[in-house]
């Protein structure tokens, strides 16, 4: 195997330099979280704060522990002007002059955190419009396609950073060098496939073409799909788009009419863009069943979205499914 390292692949695909340096800077913040997530109840990190966040969310120590680290550490690059966190109720400002907005959410799979199963680090960056505070919210409202790079770490038996700045999607495990080095270079989703990932036990919520579709998977080569699925649902957005990064699948959390006024349950801004940005940079699709989830203009930091992303043609057929239903809440929330 070619032992690149981050650094050094990045450079020789000719990557924005001070892009790099931005990189660089959420990998400390990423490397100190691996290990405070490693030391687990030996660091006193795990379990509950009585704290709740912005979304009415109960924070767990880890998410208020990766959100401090994150924002320390990027405070510390002069290239970022300002940043958005899950766990913020609004943007913070960092260096006056700088050429980056960074969105992320800290900690992503937070209900896993104290059973020991995998978690993320998500994050996207933008361009700060000129002349912008790093705490206007308005200037990170730009849609999925102005990302200049995206993507995540995925803490599980190894960590993973899954990157894209636009052209291609590549894996880098982290050493025990303390170095991310090069594993899977170029990804490419398989655009078939026989496994989904859906919360079943929302189902009865759902709107009535995507439970039209689900029965359809259920049926199995006796119905009209005429193939046999597999079903996992880990419960963490990085575990599951990992999966389909390696081996195809499609992951969905649709609308949902337990609140009807929302779009879906996951957040456009450091969840939907970014895992769109590498579903798309791989081969595949991703997308509202209304809309690519890039397209959505966001109206606010915070805004959820629904989510079908995966191997092409399986989402393809999500949206096909959806064709009937364009005038519905749902349609209406996500476009
Ligand atoms: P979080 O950012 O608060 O951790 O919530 C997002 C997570 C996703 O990682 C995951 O896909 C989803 O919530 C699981 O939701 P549920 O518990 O409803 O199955
Ligand atoms: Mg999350």
């Amino acid at each position: 195997m070619n032992l690149l390292l981050l650094n050094q692949f990045l450079k020789h695909h000719d990557t924005d330099g001070e892009l790099i340096e931005v990189i660089d800077t959420l990998m400390i913040a990423c490397k100190e979280i691996a290990v405070q997530l490693r030391e687990g109840a030996l660091a006193g990190v795990l379990g509950t704060t009585d704290n709740t966040n912005v979304q009415g969310e109960t924070q767990k120590k880890m998410d208020v522990i990766s959100n401090d680290v994150m924002k320390n550490v990027l405070h510390t690059n002069p290239l970022v002007r300002g940043m958005a966190s899950e766990e913020e109720d609004d943007p913070v400002a960092a260096n006056e002059n700088g050429r980056f907005l960074v969105t992320f959410d800290p900690l992503d799979g937070s209900s896993n955190i104290d059973i020991n199963v995998s978690v993320g680090t998500i994050f996207s960056i933008l361009e700060a419009p000129e002349g912008c505070d790093g705490n206007d919210a308005d200037a990170y409202l730009q849609n999925g396609r102005k990302q200049v790079a995206a993507g995540y770490v995925l803490y599980g038996p190894s960590a993973v950073l899954v990157l894209s700045t636009g052209a291609g999607v590549n894996f880098f495990t982290l050493a025990h060098t303390g170095d991310f080095i090069l594993t899977n270079e170029n990804v490419q989703i398989p655009a078939q496939t026989r496994e989904f990932a859906i919360n079943m036990s929302n189902q009865r919520h759902w709107e009535p073409n995507m439970q039209r579709y689900v029965a359809d998977l259920l049926q199995g080569a006796d119905g009209p799909r005429k193939k046999n699925y597999n079903m996992r649902w880990i419960a963490s957005m990085v575990a599951e788009v990992h999966r389909v990064l390696t081996r195809g699948g499609v992951f969905m959390y649709p609308w949902d009419k337990r609140e009807t006024g929302k779009p879906g349950k996951l957040r456009l801004m450091y969840e939907g863009n970014p895992m769109s940005m590498l579903i798309e940079q791989a081969g595949g699709l991703s997308s509202t069943a209304y809309a690519d989830i890039m397209d959505v203009q966001p109206k606010e930091i915070h805004q959820r979205v629904a989510v079908a992303l995966g191997s092409r043609e399986e989402v393809e057929a999500i949206i096909e499914y959806h064709a009937d239903s364009q005038d519905s809440d749902a349609a209406a929330l996500n476009r």
